[in-house]
């Protein structure tokens, strides 16, 4: 239409409607990116998520600006565990599995201070916050009901971390006939090299999965 917005991206430009996008911020929560959480847990070292801080705050700002739906994700189980595999639970040798006591309270578990959205990332009154229990955002959540009655067809994506949350909500999103942007200054890997192979990934053949731009360039173009 020609309301669209071309932003700068790759594979190619990146159509926005500003009637259909929303910004998904998946799972900055204080498990991933403050000591003593879910992703210290498993022997990362979290300080890499922490640096995005800023971009993802920044981004947020803009769709609030703008008045573009903002949706929130965060990864949690209940406290009965009930929704958590155990294939999950069991995984790895973390120093503390889901559902243990942490410096911040029970491990990914809803409602516990370290299962919280970090500050500078905060929902605002209005804005949806989906809480998954799977790293996908759709997988056992209300968020393509969600999208449908809001006639959102278009999915701008930022948050932790880039191949395991963002990517696996990216794909289910393309899967179901969204039109996905993730922003490169706005997400983050513990592994350097997995946020670049991604990057790569999304973006190879054409836009399989969706397209990547830079902050800068979404930002100009839209204001
Ligand atoms: C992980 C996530 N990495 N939010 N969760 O377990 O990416």
């Amino acid at each position: 239409s020609i309301l669209m917005i071309p932003i700068p991206a790759d594979p190619g430009p990146f159509p926005l409607d500003p009637a259909a996008v929303a910004l998904v911020v998946i799972d900055m929560q204080r498990d991933f990116i403050e000591p003593g959480g879910f992703g210290a847990s498993l022997g990362n070292d979290v300080t890499r998520l922490g640096a995005i801080v800023p971009a993802v705050a920044e981004l947020i700002g803009l769709f609030r600006a703008k008045g573009w739906p903002v949706i929130h994700t965060r990864e949690s189980h209940l406290p009965d565990l009930s929704d958590c595999p155990p294939a999950k639970r069991l995984r790895g040798k973390p120093a503390a599995r889901i559902g243990d006591p942490g410096p911040m309270g029970r491990i990914l578990v809803r409602g516990e201070p370290g299962n919280a959205i970090i500050d500078a990332c905060a929902p605002i009154a209005g804005e949806a916050v989906i809480d998954k229990p799977g790293k996908g955002a759709f997988y056992k959540t209300n968020l393509e009901a969600l999208l449908a009655q809001n006639g959102i067809r278009q999915l701008v994506f930022a948050g932790v971390t880039t191949e395991v949350c963002v990517q696996t909500s990216m794909r289910e999103a393309n899967d179901r006939g969204y039109d996905c942007l993730l922003v490169e200054e706005a997400t983050e890997s513990y592994f350097a090299e997995f946020k670049t192979a991604t990057l790569a990934m999304i973006r190879a053949q054409g836009g399989i999965v969706g397209w990547t731009c830079t902050l800068p360039a979404l930002e100009t173009a839209v204001t």
